[in-house]
């Protein structure tokens, strides 16, 4: 694992020089020696167990009523900078108090969450932050707390190789329905163990509800919510490194994300999903079914309803002002920056620009004038059952990461703002042939071996942590049940043959695209290519002559297996601490990436034809530092990059589909470039619903 951590940190240190890399190594070093891994790993299960109760563990309590976090700011690599700035706020009373809600989107709270993460990262050691954990997790809000150690695991580096404990576990109100809940407690008070089935919210009358599998995934809310937690838009470089190509990633994988939703809806005979307006009505309304542990329920929107200014927030006229901002920059082919400089967009980097000014975050050169488009809708759209605070209504669904999507209207909102980023992307000129091509390249066939057969299965998971403990009631077991999409395995059997007189490296990339719209009319090549999902993108060498690629659907660079249950993972780590064995978890280690199992949209038992596309490119021009075909860059590189490094591919994400294609034979005449029509079939099994 050391050998592992130290190749990581060698390699970040010479992507990013100027960054601050001194300082994460010097942590490194700093580290206790005496920590294992399996240690850590125990610390952040028990930290995060029953996160709404005091903690249960001696050696934790004695930690949090022991610890003074000022006392030695020796252990602090700004000399206790962060932690006085906390303290002060939390001596004079200014925090916000437990069991009240959090909410990313709420400045104050995200202040105080941010002030606790800036404490983690000035960590030099384990020690150092497991007792500042300990000790806040008793002093501060739950859930500011638990976004702030979450965040700083992954970015610190003390927390390499430390699994995080699926969310769904820590904090199931925010991935189950209000009726499970209750159930819950009933069976708590009853002392009667239970295993409750979730049904998805909604009815069939409500055509949204087809593909609420999606939309209430709680592996894909997952991914979600760790994107935003890997790619923060608060994040500052200070922080201790840069984040590569964020702006284009938001763009990605939320592009990605609605064009897995557009071919869900295809495979449900949906139409795919239509764009925000914000002088039309909002069509689909939502009653989300879901309460917060603490705040009451989720407010509901009915259908229809015309967006309201929200008190506080925004006018709808902000927001359209915003836009028509952004709108121009694209036209213009420049953004202006808040010292009134003009930066180019009509290149590969201007993806980039857009995504940091639309979404916004830190990185956005010019926040004053093109706003926060993005993050003051998810509020707006929040807030719509209660624009004037009149009922005093929580925050909406889609105010939190972790349960937007569950609302159809996530979905329009992205819609929205992805048509913007095509806008710009249809700005910029065409691929030409000598773009395209890849000399002596050519791929001469395309298998799948195995079926593109998806089928629903039913995942249980703890929802333990979602009932109070007391001393007078005994424990018992309580779970969920959830149907969830899998597919089966597959292999691609690439065949390519290299004309060259040696070896070449080849950056494969695959792409599944849906032949036909809802109407069974099939897409133009220039409407398709912008519904294609990414299937996976890894690297080869291709030796002279003909090579036949092999590649399994679950080594994609697109999806994360399965976490570990927190029960799993307290196993495990038990385990290896009472045997001293090395607990090496790494495949676990990112929960960003798409759930493996939804590789595969759901398709239709009949079968729906899908266009699967590879496209060749030169690995030697694309690489963006030295590696090897096997290195799989941490396995979720294509929508989350690389923790800490620069994202390993030089092309436009979405290459080569990523621009306009106003004649098919651009790409059907690449030799590099073929595509075959497949059949994605789906199996029903006797849980379907
Ligand atoms: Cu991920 Cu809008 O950015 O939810």
């Amino acid at each position: 694992m050391k050998v592992l951590v130290l190749c990581t940190l060698v390699a970040a240190a010479a992507a990013w020089p100027s960054f601050g890399q001194e300082n994460l190594l010097e942590s490194f070093q700093n580290d206790d020696p005496g920590v294992s891994q399996a240690k850590k790993q125990q610390d952040v299960n028990h930290l995060v167990d029953r996160i709404y109760e005091r903690i249960r563990y001696p050696d934790l309590q004695d930690i949090a009523n022991a610890f003074n976090p000022e006392a030695d700011t020796s252990m602090y690599s700004d000399d206790g900078q962060a932690v006085h700035h906390l303290m002060n706020d939390m001596n004079d009373h200014m925090l916000l108090e437990r069991h009240h809600l959090f909410s990313l989107f709420n400045s104050r709270h995200r202040r105080e969450a941010l002030m606790l993460f800036d404490v983690f990262m000035h960590c030099k050691t384990w020690t150092c932050f497991v007792n500042n954990a300990a000790y806040f997790r008793e002093h501060m809000n739950e859930g500011e707390f638990l976004y702030a150690f979450y965040t700083a695991v992954v970015h610190s580096d003390l927390g390499t190789g430390v699994v995080l404990p699926p969310l769904y576990e820590i904090t199931p109100h925010m991935f189950t329905n209000s009726e499970i809940i209750h159930k819950a407690y009933t069976a708590k008070m009853t002392q009667t163990p239970g295993r409750f089935q979730m049904k998805f919210t909604g009815t069939k009358k409500n055509k949204e509800q087809r593909v609420a599998y999606f939309g209430e995934d709680i592996g894909m809310n997952i991914h979600h919510v760790t994107w935003h937690m890997d790619f923060p838009f608060w994040w500052e470089d200070s922080y201790g490194y840069h984040l590569d190509r964020k702006g284009e990633l938001f763009f990605w994988v939320h592009h990605q994300l609605t064009a897995r939703f557009d071919a869900e809806r295809l495979s449900n005979w949906l139409d795919v999903v239509d764009e925000l307006h914000w002088e039309r009505i909002i069509r689909e309304g939502f009653a989300p079914h879901t309460s917060y542990k603490y705040g009451g329920e989720f407010p509901a929107r009915p259908d229809n309803v015309h967006f309201e200014d929200v008190d506080g927030v925004a006018r709808v006229r902000d927001m359209i002002i915003s836009e028509s901002r952004i709108r121009d920059a694209i036209a213009h082919g420049y953004v202006t920056d808040k010292d009134g400089n003009n930066i180019d967009i009509l290149n590969d980097h201007g993806i980039d620009v857009l995504g940091d000014i639309i979404e916004s975050s830190m990185y956005s050169p010019n926040a004053q004038y093109y706003g926060a488009l993005h993050n003051t809708a998810h509020i707006m759209l929040g807030r719509q059952g209660d624009p004037h605070g009149k009922f005093n209504m929580p925050p909406g669904v889609m105010e939190h990461f972790e349960t937007a999507t569950r609302d159809p209207s996530f979905f329009r909102l992205h819609k929205y703002m992805d048509n913007i980023f095509k806008e710009h992307k249809n700005s910029l000129p065409i691929y030409t042939r000598e773009d395209l091509e890849f000399t002596g390249v050519a791929v001469d066939d395309i298998a799948i071996e195995g079926e593109l057969k998806t089928y629903f299965e039913q995942f249980e998971f703890s929802i333990a942590n979602a009932v109070d403990k007391s001393d007078a009631v005994e424990e018992v077991a309580i779970s969920t049940l959830i149907p969830r999409l899998n597919h089966h395995e597959f292999t691609y059997k690439i065949d390519v043959n290299n004309n060259n007189d040696e070896d070449v490296l080849a950056t494969m990339r695959i792409y599944l695209c849906p032949k036909n719209d809802a109407n069974g009319i099939e897409f133009t090549w220039d409407e398709g290519r912008w519904y294609c999902i990414e299937m996976d993108k890894f690297w080869k060498k291709l030796a002279p002559g003909k090579t036949n690629v092999m590649r399994k659907s679950s080594d994609s660079s697109v999806t994360t297996p399965d976490s570990p249950s927190l029960h799993t993972l307290m196993e495990k780590a038990d385990e290896a601490l009472i045997s001293g064995d090395e607990l090496d978890l790494h495949q676990f280690e990112r929960s960003c990436g798409l759930p493996h199992r939804m590789l595969l949209p759901k398709g239709q038992t009949n079968g729906m034809e899908f266009l699967l596309l590879v496209a060749v490119t030169n690995g030697e021009e694309d690489k963006v530092i030295e590696h090897s075909e096997d290195n799989e860059h941490g396995g979720t590189h294509s929508q989350c990059g690389i923790r800490g490094e620069k994202y390993p591919d030089k092309k436009p994400m979405g290459y080569p589909l990523d621009r306009h294609i106003p004649d098919k034979r651009l790409i059907l005449d690449i030799p590099n470039i073929k595509t075959t029509t497949v059949k994605v079939f789906h199996e029903l099994h006797h849980e379907d619903h």
